[in-house]
């Protein structure tokens, strides 16, 4: 037989191989084995290709936490054609931008979600992307799973072509698309390959003790790395564990299924995290089986990290980590400190780190600095981006990653703030400079500038300053109108401060960091007003 190249699709295969009875998937409603979910990805991917698609072309995936979600990546995977994937919560702008960013050839949507038109979202999207051949609609109940997929308008794929037919994959292959959450200027595309994406999932798996018996409930989105390959779903897929999908995080969702499921290690944002352990002291859900629970994507509080042990009964598991590549986890046999005040330790031992100043000098060991990083997993540069990467890689292929961190004695990271112009509202990076643009095409916006400001939930929220043209509009009035351009509800301003001017740095750019600064006061203020 042909040895098959080490491919994210071949792992799949060969745990169909090693377990094929085995329960691969299970959603609230269904449940697949590893050796079904092989055989429908087969079939899904000669459906595909006999509609048109092939190797190299780019399919933009917009559904949620679903077994459609899984079976459809994995057929992509199949065929060689790489996967895109937007965060439920993107709406026309983002999946706009994605679509010419990757020139896709593809979009699939679900048929209805959260009461939200795709169809409506897709025409639109289409119209601006005469490219975009195929928009494909997942979703339908009944019949094999691989029928679960339509053309928008049509009634079926096309009968399917044979594998054989399919190129041979590379490991070195682009495997998939993800999306940063961007540093400057319009978010980018992330090229993984197959090696480094396997190696990434394989690495986290094994620092995380997965094995066959984990059941790992997917609550973030599976589209978003954390929760895709950290170690995530394919982390779990590719040791032959069982996956939970949940619709949503809340506890709502997530809880029955821990309780029905057994699920014994998940993933969450500090403000879900703060959910559940709000709801885990009145739930009759037995979360018993729990026994790892990932927290990551911002800063998680010490105070909160505390409460996991007691109150969820599971090891905390602290994840700082970027789409990029390089990701750091506190390990099990890291001592309680470490766990609960450091966002842990790089993946691989091949990491390679450097903590700058302002003149990309070394700081001291233990200094404040900007992380600099390149490593077995870390890209070395974006999607066809070649004048950006140059400024956000060091010539010698350090990626900039826009925080600043310290490092301690025990090479553990402690995340301390950033330089970058991202809002981190909760886990979900809001790019300021893409929600100004927004903003000032506003007729009565003159001039706007986007900053965090504190929030006891999501650890921030944002905060528009707004110089006026004419009448100063209201923050409703904005909302509604970014709205209508498309862009995603959690980039929507948190609060609006109409001010007469910005102020400016010495150098003429706005001074974010005294707006920033501006509005945590006068939230100070107005908090000590009310008590
Ligand atoms: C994860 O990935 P992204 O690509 O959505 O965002 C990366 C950025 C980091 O550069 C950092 O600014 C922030 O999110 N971040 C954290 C953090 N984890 C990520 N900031 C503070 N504390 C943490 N623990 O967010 C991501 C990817 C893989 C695993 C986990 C998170």
């Amino acid at each position: 037989m042909k040895r098959r190249a080490d491919t994210l699709d071949a792992v799949l295969r060969a745990q169909a191989r090693r377990l094929p009875e085995r329960t691969a998937l299970v959603s609230p409603e269904r449940r697949v084995g590893y050796r079904e979910l092989d055989a429908a990805v087969g079939r899904l991917a000669g459906r595909l290709a006999a509609l048109g698609l092939a190797a190299g072309d780019r399919v933009v995936v917009h559904l949620p936490n679903s077994i459609e979600f899984i079976l459809l990546i994995f057929s992509l995977f199949r065929l060689g054609v790489i996967p895109v994937l937007a965060l439920p919560g993107h709406r026309r702008n983002e999946i706009d931008h994605l679509c010419k960013m990757a020139e896709a050839v593809g979009y699939v949507i679900p048929d209805s979600c959260a009461g939200f038109d795709y169809t409506t979202l897709a025409e639109a999207v289409r119209e601006g992307n005469p490219g975009l051949r195929h928009v494909i609609v997942a979703g339908h109940p009944d019949g094999d799973l691989d029928e679960l997929f339509l053309p928008s308008g049509g009634s079926a794929l096309p009968s399917y072509r044979p594998e054989s037919e399919f190129p041979d994959p590379r490991s070195e292959g682009l495997a998939l698309l993800l999306l940063s959450g961007g540093t400057t200027g319009a978010p980018k595309l992330i090229p993984r390959t197959h090696r480094d994406y396997l190696y990434n999932i394989r690495e986290s798996a094994a620092v995380c003790g997965l094995d066959t018996d984990t059941v790992y409930l997917a609550a973030l989105p599976a589209a978003h790395n954390f929760a895709l390959g950290c170690p995530g779903v394919l982390g779990t897929l590719a040791v032959g564990g069982t996956v939970v999908l949940a619709p949503d995080a809340s506890p709502d969702q997530a809880f029955p299924l821990i309780a029905r499921e057994r699920v014994t290690v998940s993933a969450l944002t500090p403000p879900l995290l703060t959910l559940w352990l709000a709801e885990a002291a009145w739930t009759d859900a037995d979360l018993s089986s729990l026994r790892l629970l990932q927290v990551g994507g911002a800063r998680l509080g010490r105070a909160e990290a505390a409460r996991v042990g007691p109150e969820l009964g599971c090891r905390l598991q602290q994840v700082f980590g970027m789409a990029e590549g390089l990701l750091c986890f506190t390990r099990p046999d890291d001592p309680e400190e470490t766990v609960l005040t450091t966002q842990g330790r790089p993946l691989s031992a091949a990491d390679q780190l450097r903590v700058v100043d302002g003149e990309e000098r070394e700081v001291a060991p233990g200094e404040v600095g900007e992380l600099l990083v390149r490593g077995p997993y870390t890209v070395r540069g974006y999607y066809r981006a070649a004048e950006y990467n140059a400024t956000a890689f060091t010539a010698d292929g350090y990626y900039r990653t826009g925080d600043l961190v310290r490092i301690t004695p025990t090479g553990h990271l402690v995340v301390e703030g950033r330089v970058k112009d991202v809002i981190n509202r909760g886990g979900e990076k809001v790019p300021a400079a893409e929600v100004e643009d927004h903003l000032s095409a506003h007729p009565s916006v003159a001039q706007a500038a986007l900053v965090g400001m504190p929030d006891q939930l999501l650890g921030e929220r944002s905060c528009a300053y707004v110089v006026p043209h004419g009448t100063a509009p209201t923050l409703p009035e904005l909302s509604a109108f970014l709205r209508e351009r498309g862009l995603a509800a959690y980039k929507l301003p948190d609060r609006l401060e109409v001010v007469p001017a910005l102020p400016r740095t010495g150098a003429g750019k706005v001074d974010k960091r005294e707006l920033a600064t501006g509005i945590a006061a006068r939230l100070r203020a107005e908090r000590l007003a009310r008590t």
